[in-house]
């Protein structure tokens, strides 16, 4: 354990460092030795002495990768449900293909690129049936995105807080930078008649999800996605196409998607009115609430990753906003009575950001917070205000702020603060 001095202020209460702390650390290590005296004592490694591992077609994660795991729930319809995305064992913001979260209403249909078909007709000049091949030939976007399913971070509505790791609570959100056609580009071939204001979108599973899309989105930055960080889609993520909405729920971004049909009046689709509507206080229920709201959610520490020996740390976490690029992301390590502005990564519109704030852990009892704010100048609302709004019993669109308590010895927490 290295030993460190703080050349940086303090910005809040504590123990937050300003965002630009400058940390000396010091170069001796714990047992005393010197980089020197190491190099003298022992010889070359092992690995120094004999010809690695050959190359191979498809690398394959070494042993820390190898247990990062999507969080797999036991399912009586092992098909139907949702894996979730270890957000507190990654870095950065993009979620590797392998570990983005799944939500299928009636598991992974095996489609063959060859046959597939999307149809787009309804109220338009001229119907139009595209093959994978067709849509490869269209000029091409990459974005980064997140998705983020409306019922992500649910259980912040249960009377006690849910002891989980990040990962558990908040891992119905993922990120990868998506390659497609925008759907504005085949709107226009087809030629929109008057009157139109929805599209219709179908998936080609065995659930037949079905969603209505605003038309107003679908001219805005709609795509049809083919490709994912690089690689043609995962099947759990709707191989060989699916509509992508940036900044909405993921819900209505269809996958295995086999129709779109322009229309005049939404479908009124199950997912639509029974699901994926908001109950509130008044007994009403809002639908077509599409637009994720802001958020952030601090990842490390949290639960299940406690701390160690005190002193200087890092908190970090993501955050990310339907409607555009993160702002400000505020982190308090006293349960809110003071806050400070955290350092952010890379910030792309309706993306996950990554958030860092210099923290010095005096050993002390702890309470972290976060809160983000968007390019709208919308915050995120306390656990509080966000319950307020909602209706008994729902956990839709939940982007209230979440605490981790840390006690004397370390361990990490929920708590409703
Ligand atoms: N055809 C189809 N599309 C679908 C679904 C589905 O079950 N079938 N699930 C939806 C839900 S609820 C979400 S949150 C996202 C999840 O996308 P992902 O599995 O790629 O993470 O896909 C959406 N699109
Ligand atoms: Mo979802």
């Amino acid at each position: 354990m290295a030993r460190e001095e703080l050349g940086g202020e303090r910005a809040a209460g504590g123990g937050l460092l300003h965002r630009r702390a400058l940390l000396r650390w010091s170069a001796v290590s714990a047992a005393g030795l010197s980089a020197e005296r190491v190099m003298a004592q022992e010889g070359l490694p092992a690995s120094m002495l004999e010809p690695g591992a050959p190359l191979s077609p498809r690398g394959a994660p070494g042993p820390a990768g190898e247990a990062i795991r999507r969080i797999v729930p036991d399912l009586a319809f092992p098909g139907t449900g949702s894996s979730r995305t270890p957000v507190h064992l990654l870095e950065g913001t993009i979620t590797p293909n392998d570990l983005h979260f799944e939500r299928h209403h009636n598991g992974i249909p095996t489609i063959d690129p060859g046959t597939f078909q999307l149809l787009l007709h309804g109220l338009v000049r001229r119907p139009l049936v595209f093959r994978y091949e067709d849509l490869l030939r269209y000029p091409r976007e990459s974005r980064l995105l997140f998705i983020e399913c409306s019922g992500n971070s649910g259980a912040l509505s249960a009377s006690q807080p849910v002891q989980a790791s990040a990962g558990q609570l908040h891992g119905l959100v993922s990120c990868a930078e998506w390659t497609g056609v925008r759907l504005s580009t085949l709107l226009d071939e087809a030629g929109l008649l008057p009157g139109v204001r929805w599209i219709e979108a179908e998936g080609a599973d065995a659930a037949a999800m079905t969603r209505s899309i605003p038309l107003s989105v679908g001219l805005d930055d709609a795509m049809i996605a083919l490709f994912q960080n690089g690689e043609p889609l995962r099947p759990a993520q709707g191989y060989p196409m699916r509509l992508l909405l940036p900044g909405i729920e993921g819900n209505a971004s269809v996958k295995w998607l086999r129709r779109l049909k322009v229309r005049a009046q939404p479908v009124f689709s199950r997912e639509e009115t029974a699901k994926y509507t908001d109950l509130r206080r008044d007994g009403k229920a809002e639908m077509f609430s599409l637009r994720m709201g802001v958020k952030s959610v601090i990842v490390s520490p949290s639960f299940g990753l406690d701390l160690g020996a005190k002193g200087y740390r890092e908190i970090s976490g993501l955050a990310w906003s339907g409607r555009g690029r993160i702002r400000s992301v505020e982190v308090s390590a006293d349960g809110g009575a003071s806050w400070a502005e955290a350092a952010l990564g890379d910030v792309q519109p309706k993306a996950l950001t990554r958030f860092r704030m210099p923290w010095h852990w005096d050993g002390g009892p702890a309470v972290l917070l976060s809160r983000a704010t968007d390019d709208t100048g919308a915050v995120q609302p306390t656990r509080e205000t966000w319950l307020a709004k909602q209706g008994h019993g729902q956990g839709y669109h939940s982007n209230a702020m979440q605490s981790w308590a840390v006690d004397t010895a370390g361990r990490v927490t929920h708590v409703y603060a």
